[in-house]
């Protein structure tokens, strides 16, 4: 379960965040295929519940309330579902569902219909198109069960925490098999349609031995497009942050992949200064991060903790433009973990649902002549997966392959370092100039510096003036001046004259 599945040796993924599902189809072809991104993140694509008051208007945090596992969402139909997927695995990009199966909705909704109709009586604990009923969950089974008899009000208790519900949501006993069948299904369901993988949503607040039985019980995915026999990519939402929980990532990683909180919080706060860029050299497991390069999904932020909240607090995002792009570039040349891009929509409150009309329909994103996309200061889709010194990183870590870090070169601000004899970056943070001959590890030639010039392989040329010589034994001028657009250099072999 911990394969990405992703075509051709690619190595990373971006969580396109609320995006509408013509929307991703779309960029599959147009942009994400052509760069070599491995798999989009989509958020979930399930029925959810309707959240509408006049303070909060339509939160984007509803997608986490499930009435029913049908295909239908704010983000789009089944028909729409199936579109994307066929092309983007057409594109060579693979699809990874975000699957919220802990809980269904708030117990606060009452009674109503899904966004897809489906009648749900949260007082009677009914859902009528799976069907759930009040056999089904955890709460109403009594204080033995679920010992706080509703709220997960501490987490230093596993059963609280497992139990127990998240934030009001009504909490799954997945240790019944009716339960497990009617999850399975739903995750058979779009992996025949030829999803690649899943975000297991609050996979702490889940007994480990009922995910395996689930993920266990899953089938393997479409032949259209994958080789026989292969099994699901799984990614475990495990908040731990070495707090002394009582649920630990580490009951996890036997199973299936699990997301690292600390590798972003350690990244963001060295790139904000409170350590050493050159400390990095040992970045990894030994450094403190808790999980595996084998077993961790890394990144920066993700929809929660940009939010300041679900284990938020420390990390850069989107609004620290210069040196978030530099902990993205960091992020993609470390070989550790396979890799998660932010895409996101700007928001003042945290709430803030995506870019809408007057009726809530999401708005489609669109580009400007150099590919970013249209946006005003406080609106808009930010698109960080298309700023130039992320979407190379994604070509150069593709390139990187297997190989590992050498030439490490590096002091307080700065550093640089090759993979192998196949790319080589250097990163200069705050204002601090790089002015060296450093061993690059690569061949000889001109290579493009893809930081700020793209590449035209065709012509063999960069579509900019800005290319790294090196000699004979590897070396190279490395020159950058720090400030924000020239901190940033970087070339591979897929990109020289
Ligand atoms: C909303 C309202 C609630 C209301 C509820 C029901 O905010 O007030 O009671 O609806 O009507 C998201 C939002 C929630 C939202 C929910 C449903 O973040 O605010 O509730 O959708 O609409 C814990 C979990 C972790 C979880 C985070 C947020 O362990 O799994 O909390 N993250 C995932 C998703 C979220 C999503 C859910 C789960 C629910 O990524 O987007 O919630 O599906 C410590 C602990 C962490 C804990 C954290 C809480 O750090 O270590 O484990 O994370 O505190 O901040
Ligand atoms: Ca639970």
């Amino acid at each position: 379960y911990k394969n990405p599945n992703t075509a051709g040796g690619r190595t990373a993924m971006v969580h396109l965040f609320e995006w509408p599902w013509r929307s991703i189809a779309r960029e599959c072809e147009d942009f994400l295929g052509p760069h070599s991104f491995g798999g989009v993140q989509i958020s979930p694509p399930h029925e959810h519940r309707i959240l509408y008051d006049t303070n909060i208007q339509r939160p984007w945090y509803e997608a986490y309330q499930p009435v029913s596992y049908k295909l239908v969402s704010r983000r789009g139909n089944r028909a729409e579902f199936i579109d994307m997927v066929q092309r983007c695995n057409n594109a060579g990009v693979r699809i990874y569902v975000d699957a919220v199966v802990n809980h269904m909705c708030g117990g606060d909704a009452g009674v109503g219909k899904g966004y897809g109709d489906s009648a749900y009586d949260t007082d009677a604990y009914a859902f009528a198109e799976v069907p759930y009923d009040i056999s089904h969950f955890n709460v109403p089974q009594g204080y033995e069960q679920c010992p706080t008899g509703g709220p997960i009000n501490t987490y230093n208790s596993a059963q609280i925490v497992r139990n127990c519900n998240l934030e009001g949501l009504l909490d799954l006993d997945h240790s019944q098999g009716y339960v497990r069948d009617r999850i399975v299904d739903y995750f058979n369901d779009v992996i025949n349609i030829g999803v690649a993988g899943f975000r297991v949503d609050a996979s702490k607040h889940m007994w480990p031995d009922n995910i395996q039985a689930i993920f266990d019980m899953t089938d393997n995915l479409n032949t259209a497009y994958f080789p026989g026999n292969t099994r699901p990519f799984f990614y475990q939402e495990v908040i731990d942050q070495d707090t002394g929980e009582a649920v630990t990532a580490a009951e996890y990683i036997n199973i299936a992949r699990v997301t690292d909180f600390i590798y972003g919080r350690e990244v963001s706060e060295t790139f904000k200064g409170y350590k050493s860029l050159d400390s990095l050299s040992s970045f990894g497991i030994h450094w403190g991060v808790k999980i595996s390069d084998e077993t961790a999904v890394v990144f920066i932020d993700n929809h929660d903790n940009q939010r300041g909240h679900g284990g938020g607090g420390n990390v850069l995002m989107y609004k620290n433009q210069e040196d978030y792009k530099l902990a993205i570039a960091f992020m993609l040349s470390w070989p550790h973990g396979f890799p998660r891009i932010m895409s996101s929509y700007k928001f003042d409150q945290q709430w803030t649902g995506p870019p809408a009309d007057n009726d809530w329909n999401t708005e489609e994103p669109t580009f400007n002549a150099d590919g970013s996309c249209v946006s005003t200061d406080s609106y808009g889709w930010v698109c960080e997966h298309r700023w130039r010194g992320i979407k190379n990183m994604v070509e150069w870590r593709n390139q990187a392959g297997t190989e590992p870090v050498q030439n490490f070169w590096g002091d307080y601000s700065r550093l640089a370092f090759s993979r192998g004899n196949r790319a080589f970056i250097a990163i200069g943070r705050g204002g601090s100039s790089i002015n060296e001959r450093l061993q690059t590890g690569l061949p000889s030639g001109e290579y493009c510096n893809m930081a700020v010039v793209d590449y035209d392989s065709s012509a063999r040329s960069c579509t900019g003036h800005s290319t790294v010589n090196v000699d004979s034994s590897g070396y190279a001028d490395i020159s950058i001046s720090g400030n924000s657009g020239d901190n940033l250099l970087f070339i591979h072999v897929g990109a020289s004259k």
